[in-house]
């Protein structure tokens, strides 16, 4: 299996400047070859083209939404993206830019695979509010819900009509900060989650445990993995948009990314809210990098 490296370069969906550089400076530290060190086919499709708009217009759409316009172009061309590496029988591995991209990335398997597929997102948030559960207008806090067919037509719409994946297909690991409207969606939506309080109280090799035996019952061969830096410790990633404490330790999230990997069912994965231009002493560069690595290695054990 080839991994195709995509760079999504954008921060309209979480309206602060720096995360569109991240894909550059990771490549910029080595990240091809970081992932040639344990498989032998990667390619770098370099960036998706994002549309400028002057952040005066964020709300030219009309609706709550900032920066629809730019956000659902950029989609769409990494939905088309995604679709074409995955009907090549390739792995995309989609580098962000913040998490609006999930809204690309599960358009484009959701066109390039016939049988139902899951996600497995690993976050601090859940990402599935809707525009009148949204506290902040900003979309990477609404790809998961608008994925799974909620809220507004502009976005469930996205490159392919209606629903993207099924919400009993959905597994959240790493929750801390949830919005009340979210937490009615995810009660009325029967979504799984592990919050830090399950893994806190359970221990991370229970969590696996679960995850992997629900998506074994499930009969699913196809796991889209999406991977939020805030998933770890607030200590670890000062540049990212939204820092929460009480989170992942590298050990856990290694672990646990390794063993969905182990799978092999993990057929795209993305990489998201790395923001080079608020990070402090390369910390979280340095923890990106660390993250990838296990990346690298877990594709490369399934991958030879
Ligand atoms: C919050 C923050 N739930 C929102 N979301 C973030 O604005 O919708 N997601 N930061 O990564
Ligand atoms: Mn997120
Ligand atoms: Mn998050
Ligand atoms: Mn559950």
């Amino acid at each position: 299996m080839k991994i195709e490296i995509i760079g999504f370069p954008m921060f309209y969906g979480c309206d602060r400047p720096g995360v569109e550089f991240g894909p550059d400076k990771l490549r910029e530290v080595g990240l091809v070859d970081l992932f040639k060190k344990n498989n032998e086919y990667v390619i770098d499709r370099g960036n998706i083209e994002v549309d400028q708009v002057d952040p005066s217009k964020k709300y030219a759409s009309h609706t709550s939404m900032k920066y629809l316009t730019e956000v659902v172009s950029g989609n769409e061309r990494l939905a088309e993206t995604v679709q074409n590496a995955i009907q090549e029988g390739n792995l995309p591995f989609v580098v962000g830019g913040d998490h609006s991209l999930g809204l690309g990335s599960l358009a484009g398997v959701k066109s390039a695979t016939e049988e139902d597929f899951a996600v497995i997102w690993i976050d601090a948030h859940a990402d599935l509010n809707i525009t009148e559960t949204s506290p902040s207008g900003n979309i990477h806090g609404m790809p998961l819900g608008a994925s799974a067919g909620l809220g507004d037509e502009l976005l469930t719409e996205l490159y392919v009509k209606g629903q993207k994946v099924k919400p009993e297909n959905i597994y959240i690991l790493g929750l801390r900060s949830v919005d009340e409207g979210e937490e009615v969606i995810i009660k009325e939506h029967g979504i799984h989650t592990w919050r830090m309080t399950d893994i806190r109280e359970r221990g991370m090799e229970k969590a696996i445990q679960e995850l992997l035996h629900k998506i074994s019952e499930s009969g699913i061969q196809h796991i889209h993995l999406s991977y939020d830096i805030d998933s770890l410790d607030a200590r670890h990633v000062p540049g990212t948009g939204t820092p929460v404490e009480d989170g992942l330790e590298f050990e856990e999230s290694k672990q646990l990314v390794s063993s969905i990997i182990g799978t092999g069912l993990v057929k795209s994965i993305d990489f998201v809210e790395f923001n080079p231009i608020t990070d402090r002493n390369n910390l979280t560069l340095n923890s990106s990098v660390s993250m990838l690595e296990t990346f690298s290695e877990a594709l490369g054990r399934i991958n030879s």
